[in-house]
C-alpha cells in the first residue's frame, strides 16, 4: 500500500458529480495543479471550498439543510480561509496542493494549524462525497470485500456505526483499507488516513457539528440514519479502485 495511492483521486470526485467545483488547487493531484505553477514566481492560488455535490436540503431529515448550511457554509469555509491565511504565512506550504500541505505539515509540530485546517479541508470535501442522497449499493469487487472482511453490508455498516457511535469527542469514523483489508476505524479532531498506510473509502465526521442541531446528543441517530440511507458506496468502490 503505497501513500500515492491515497490521492484524492479526480477521477473519484468525478463520479461524486461535481468535477468543475473539485477542479480547484487542493483536489488535483493526481494532474498538475490547476489554474498554477509550482515553479512560478507569481502567488498561490488560494484553495477554494469545493461545490457541494447534491443540496443542501437532499439529506433531511437525518441531516437538515440547516446543519448543512453551517457545517458546509461556516465551518468548512472557515477552514478553507483560516489555511489559506496560514499558508500566507508559511511559505513553504505556497506551492503544495491540499494533500501535500496536509502530508507535510502533519510532521511539523509548529505547523500544527496549518495541519489542522488543512485535514480539515480534505476531511470535509471526503465526507461530503462519502454521501449520496440516491440510495446505491455496494457491488462488485467491492462488495467481494465486504462479504469476505465483514461478512455482508449490514455487518460492515454495523462496525462502522458502532465506531461511529463509541467514538470519544470529536473526530472521524472511517472505511479504510488496511493492509489489503477492510476495516473501520475512528480519527480524532483533524487526524485523517491521508497521513497513514490507510486508504479511505467513505467517512461519518462525528464532530458535534455534524449532528447536533437536528439530533442534539443522539449521535446514533444521526450515524444510523446515514449508514442505512446515504453511504455513497459508489465513491466507495472508486476509493477502493
Ligand atoms: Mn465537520
Amino acid at each position: 500500500m503505497q501513500t500515492e495511492d491515497f490521492s484524492f483521486s479526480r477521477r473519484a470526485l468525478l463520479v461524486a458529480g461535481s468535477a468543475a467545483a473539485i477542479a480547484t488547487r487542493g483536489f488535483a493531484s493526481a494532474q498538475p495543479v490547476l489554474g498554477r505553477s509550482t515553479t512560478s514566481a507569481e502567488p498561490a492560488e488560494a484553495f477554494t471550498l469545493p461545490a457541494l455535490p447534491w443540496k443542501e436540503d437532499a439529506l433531511a431529515p437525518v441531516i437538515s439543510a440547516n446543519t448543512i448550511s453551517f457545517h458546509y457554509g461556516k465551518h468548512h469555509k472557515a477552514y478553507v480561509d483560516n489555511l489559506n491565511k496560514l499558508v500566507e504565512e508559511k511559505k513553504k506550504y505556497a506551492a503544495m496542493n491540499l494533500e501535500a500541505v496536509v502530508k507535510a505539515s502533519y510532521r511539523e509540530s509548529a505547523d500544527a494549524a496549518v495541519f489542522n485546517n488543512a485535514a480539515q479541508v480534505w476531511n470535509h470535501t471526503f465526507y461530503w462525497n462519502s454521501l449520496n442522497p440516491t440510495a446505491v449499493t455496494p457491488t462488485g469487487a467491492l462488495l467481494e470485500r465486504i462479504q469476505t472482511d465483514f461478512g455482508g453490508l449490514d455487518a460492515c455498516k454495523t462496525r462502522l456505526v458502532d465506531a461511529a457511535k463509541s467514538h470519544f469527542g470529536s473526530g472521524w469514523a472511517w472505511l479504510v483499507v488496511e493492509g489489503g483489508k477492510l476495516a473501520v476505524v475512528t480519527t480524532s479532531n483533524a487526524e485523517t488516513p491521508l497521513t497513514t498506510a490507510r486508504k479511505p473509502l467513505l467517512v461519518i465526521d462525528v464532530w458535534e457539528h455534524a449532528y447536533y442541531l437536528d439530533h442534539q446528543n443522539k449521535r446514533a441517530d444521526y450515524v444510523q440514519g446515514v449508514a442505512e440511507k446515504f453511504l455513497n458506496w459508489e465513491f466507495a468502490a472508486k476509493n477502493l479502485g
